[in-house]
C-alpha cells in the first residue's frame, strides 16, 4: 500500500475509535458535556469552541506541514514570509484567542456568586455543605436537618450554598449543573446553583484530600419546585 494512503487509513481508524470514546465522555453522569443548568451550559460551550478552535488550528498546521514537505526541490522562505507568519501566528492568534478565553472565564467565574444573588436570598433554598475526610455532610438551616453523601434541593429555585471544610481542602463539584469552588478550613465560601429540570446529579470531590479521596462521591438529588413537602420529607427521611 502506498505511503499517503496507509497514512489516511491511519486517520480513519483514529475518527472510528476516537468517536465512541468521545459519547462515552457526553453520556457520563459525571460529564459537562449534558449541562443541565445555565451555568454548565456555558462551560460547555466553552470547551466545544476550544475543542472546534483547536482542531481548525491543528489542521492548519498540518496542511502548512505537508505543503512544505511537498515543496520540491525545497525553498528557503522569504524573509518577509517569515516575519508575517510569527507577527499573525505567533503574537497576534495566541493574544486574541488568550484575551476572549480570560473574557469568557472571568464571566463565568461571576456566575458561581453573580451580583443578583444578594437580592434573591429570600426566595433562595439555603443549605450549608461540610466537607469532612471523607464525606459531605449537608445541613438544611430551615430544616433543622442533615444529610449524609446526598444534597437535596428544589429544582427552578435558586440555591445558594456555603461550602466549608472540618479538616483539610476538598473541592465540590457537580459536573452538569456548575463550576467548581473549594471547600477551604476556616472559610466560607458561596456557590449559587440553578437546576433546571428534577432528577439525580452526581457530584465528586475534586481536590487531593488524602488517601480517601477518591471515595467522596455525592448525589445531589432535585426536587419539583411545587412540591417542597417531598423535598422535606425526604430530607428528614434521610437524616433518620
Ligand atoms: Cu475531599
Amino acid at each position: 500500500m502506498p505511503a499517503r494512503k496507509q497514512m489516511s487509513c491511519r486517520y480513519l481508524w483514529l475518527g472510528l475509535v476516537g468517536s465512541p470514546l468521545m459519547a462515552g465522555c457526553v453520556q457520563s453522569p459525571l460529564s459537562t458535556m449534558a449541562p443541565a443548568s445555565e451555568v454548565a451550559r456555558s462551560v460547555a460551550t466553552l470547551w466545544w469552541s476550544m475543542a472546534a478552535g483547536t482542531g481548525v488550528i491543528l489542521l492548519l498546521m498540518v496542511v502548512l506541514a505537508l505543503w512544505a514537505l511537498r515543496l520540491n526541490p525545497p525553498q528557503s522562505p522569504h524573509r518577509r514570509g517569515v516575519r508575517v507568519l510569527l507577527i499573525a501566528g505567533g503574537l497576534i492568534l495566541p493574544s486574541v484567542t488568550i484575551i476572549l478565553l480570560l473574557a469568557f472565564g472571568l464571566r463565568l467565574n461571576e456566575a458561581q456568586w453573580p451580583p443578583q444573588a444578594r437580592a434573591e436570598a429570600q426566595e433562595a433554598f439555603h443549605v450549608d455543605v461540610i466537607a469532612h475526610q471523607w464525606w459531605w455532610e449537608m445541613r438544611y438551616p430551615g430544616l433543622e436537618s442533615r444529610t449524609v453523601n446526598v444534597l437535596h434541593v428544589p429544582a427552578g429555585v435558586p440555591i445558594h450554598l456555603r461550602i466549608m471544610s472540618n479538616d483539610v481542602i476538598h473541592g465540590f463539584w457537580v459536573p452538569r449543573v456548575s463550576g467548581k469552588l473549594d471547600a477551604v478550613p476556616g472559610r466560607i465560601n458561596r456557590l449559587r446553583l440553578f437546576v433546571d429540570e428534577p432528577g439525580e446529579y452526581a457530584g465528586v470531590c475534586v481536590e487531593y484530600c488524602g488517601e480517601g479521596h477518591a471515595s467522596m462521591p455525592f448525589t445531589l438529588v432535585a426536587h419539583p419546585a411545587d412540591n417542597r413537602e417531598a423535598l422535606q420529607q425526604a430530607v428528614r427521611r434521610a437524616a433518620q
